[in-house]
């Protein structure tokens, strides 16, 4: 839009917004801390008079301790969902207006975490062929319900398309959390094992209810406390409260804890000591915690030790590992996050370059964790040439619900479109259709064990996530991590409509804002293939490092500004990245004036001068994304207002403060870009838009604030 188009919207949005603002707001405390399972009362009467039809009862055909939870969900959430109070029977012959929980091996799922709801002898039917699944499906049949929608045709199957649904905690023994913006940790070992937080248990129906079976506790920066028996045995406590909802607990590892843990000599993994170490380790781990899920291992990456330090492989290290599994389902994820400090290289290849002649060398217990981009977690990334290029090597994707990059706790992003880009890349691998989603999800290349991460957003924040729109990334991981077919849009709705308001309008509005949310910080944050992933807090703008202990660690290495242009040349006259990709995708971004402008700067080093597809040069394409995000975040203040009717006062009220922070360092970083790549572009600020009020000396002065000890 261009902005006078965008101002015009605003006046539009301004006065249409008039009629609300005499409406008063109503809380009745909401703090977040229910998340997406509040099952608010039902309010349409004919749809409660659906669901009355199907209170007489409970019934399970089994009693586990998964199944037992299953039953108390549904009878919590009916009885807030209806006012009323189901009792729980056994016998299920010839009752109807029931709901039967039913456990039966020839359950027509397809998967054995599947389920199948639908109405049979006049009983709401939940089946499945585990325990898991019966939860699984109650959280859907009560998801439907608080959508208020009927059931008079209620016929669902559902199967997971990934086997592996985690979260990865990035927190320390210290409480803190790595690029963590919502609090502390919410594991606290120091009161573990005696007493076990109910937070916890919260912690994993959340989970349990958008489908997560997975979650590693600790940084994958990690200590080596984690493998002693004084930290097994609390991991066993946090261990037992996760299983009762099917979640398993994994653990990262520090690859030297043979030296530092053990006293061996070494932590060389072709050492038979050494071996016999993990195995003796895994084993008493397993006797603690008998579903105990495997290891997450960071090596050789960011100074953390691994199997490089002794000349071996990250095959060597990982197989290692995975003997010492072979008795136990456990698994080893092995991380493909490296990049050496190679003056000339470029780090987008690193990974690559590291683990595909590895493929075919991995044990079958090994599956390799890889970020959804080829550096970290940008703000927008290509997707990572590892995807399709390891055929023989199970692939899971990393993606990062935590902000580090999306403006912390504070800038309204919805993560689910940059799920969604990724997932949806045609990898061209074996022809068009090969996406990532089918090479993550097993289907293109026959693997057997199939993963999805998210590195958590979590924190012992009252709402656990600070933003509270960030709980919609949690949610729409996990909601994708079961079914990547899902859109944006649909997971969305959802979550507003469970989370925030039953109000349509307002739906739109909030909906709306978080859609075109990411596309925005991209526009005032790093617009057209820009990046910064430049060591430090990754807080405030600073486009002028050029200060690092490597090349990588500066910003300059990054964008390439010059006088003649700005961008990464990765063609072949460059660094050649493109290389790494198939024909196909490489022609998409192999020309400059091809390449769709939020590639750009990826994959080329533009001029200044450039006319871009857009009839625009490169210096005012540039300046219009700067300013049209830095403005659009006031649209979505305003979006965010006109919903406000229909909103809890302290949810309003939160969001409406963050977003003026938002509003804030969206001008900031507009103008830190901006002052700063003038000094190369030596051109004025097109015509339109107001030049900053600030110079780039006193932009640098109050970035400098945030840098200092
Ligand atoms: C980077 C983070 C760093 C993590 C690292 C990783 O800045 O804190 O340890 O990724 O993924 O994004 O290992």
């Amino acid at each position: 839009m261009t902005r006078k188009l965008l101002l015009l919207y605003f006046s539009f949005i301004l006065i249409s917004s008039a009629s609300f603002a005499a409406d008063t707001l109503s809380s009745d405390g909401e703090d977040g801390y229910k998340l997406w399972l509040k099952y608010e009362p039902v309010t349409e009467p004919s749809i409660k008079a659906e669901y009355l039809k199907y209170v007489a009862f409970i019934s399970e055909s089994d009693h586990g301790e998964i199944m037992h939870n299953a039953v108390q969900e549904l009878q919590t959430g009916l009885k807030s969902l209806l006012g009323k109070n189901i009792s729980v029977s056994k016998a299920v012959e010839n009752k109807s207006g029931g709901i039967v929980l039913r456990l039966d091996p020839k359950a027509d799922t397809k998967q054995q975490e599947g389920y199948r709801i639908q109405l049979t002898a006049g009983n709401i039917v939940v089946s499945s062929k585990s325990e898991n699944g019966i939860l699984y499906g109650t959280f859907a049949l009560l998801r439907h319900m608080q959508m208020q929608l009927s059931v008079k045709n209620l016929k669902m199957e559902s199967s997971p398309k990934i086997r592996y649904r985690m979260l990865n905690h990035w927190d320390n023994p210290d409480g803190t959390i790595e690029r963590g913006y919502a609090g502390s940790s919410l594991w606290k070992w120091y009161e573990l094992p005696e007493r076990v937080d109910p937070r916890y248990q919260d912690y994993a129906r959340a989970n349990a209810s958008v489908g997560i079976n997975g979650t590693v506790l600790n940084n994958v920066n990690a200590s080596a406390r984690f493998m002693s028996q004084e930290y097994i045995v609390k991991v066993a406590a946090v261990a037992k409260v996760m299983r009762r909802y099917g979640i398993k607990t994994y653990l990262s590892v520090y690859f030297a804890a043979p030296k530092t843990l053990g006293g061996l000599q070494t932590s060389d993994p072709l050492d038979p000591k050494v071996r016999a170490w993990w195995k003796e380790k895994v084993a008493q781990i397993y006797k603690e915690i008998p579903d105990f899920g495997g290891f997450l291992v960071k090596a050789n990456s960011e100074g953390e030790p691994g199997p490089q330090d002794y000349g071996r492989t990250h095959a060597d290290g990982a197989n290692m590992l995975a003997e010492a599994f072979q008795p136990y389902e456990g698994v080893v994820i092995w991380r493909a996050f490296v990049y050496k400090a190679d003056p000339n290289a470029d780090r987008f290849k690193a990974a690559y370059e590291e683990f595909v002649p590895l493929d075919g060398k991995f044990d079958p217990k090994v599956i390799v964790q890889v970020k959804n981009g080829p550096i970290d977690f940008q703000p927008r990334e290509p997707f990572s040439p590892l995807f399709g290029n390891m055929p023989k090597t199970p692939l899971g994707v990393e993606f990062q619900l935590t902000q580090e990059y999306l403006g912390f706790a504070t800038h309204a992003v919805y993560e689910a479109p940059i799920f969604k880009e990724n997932l949806d890349s045609d990898t061209y691998v074996n022809g068009k259709g090969s996406t990532v989603a089918k090479v993550v999800d097993g289907s293109l290349q026959g693997y057997m064990r199939t993963l999805m991460a998210g590195v958590a957003n979590i924190g012992n924040a009252r709402n656990w996530t600070g933003h509270p729109l960030a709980q919609a990334n949690w949610y729409a991981f996990g909601r994708l991590s079961w079914d990547h077919t899902l859109s944006s849009e649909q997971i969305a709705k959802e979550w507003t409509e469970l989370t925030l308001t039953r109000n349509k309008k307002a739906q739109e509005n909030i909906v709306g804002l978080m859609l075109r949310s990411r596309e925005i910080y991209v526009d005032y944050n790093t617009p057209l293939g820009l990046s910064r992933p430049w060591m430090g807090v990754h807080f405030a703008p600073e486009p002028w490092q050029n200060k690092g202990s490597r090349p990588d660690w500066t910003a300059v290495y990054y964008h390439r500004a010059d006088s003649a242009g700005l961008g990464f040349d990765r063609t072949a006259s460059g660094s050649n990245a493109l290389a790494q990709y198939r024909p196909e995708v490489r022609q998409q971004w192999n020309d400059p004036d091809k390449t769709p402008l939020p590639y750009l700067l990826w994959f080329h080093h533009v001029g200044w001068n450039k006319k871009l597809s857009s009839g625009r040069t490169l210096w005012e394409e540039l300046c219009t994304h700067f300013y049209t995000g830095a403005d659009s975040v006031v649209w979505m203040q305003q979006q965010w207002d006109l919903a406000k009717p229909a909103l809890d006062s302290q949810v309003y009220t939160d969001v409406a403060e963050r977003l003026k922070i938002q509003r804030r360092e969206a001008v900031w970083w507009r103008d830190a870009w901006v002052l700063y790549l003038q000094t190369f572009a030596k051109k004025p600020i097109p015509k339109g838009f107001e030049p900053p009020k600030q110079t780039l000396e006193e932009v640098k002065k109050s970035v400098n604030i945030y840098l200092m000890k």
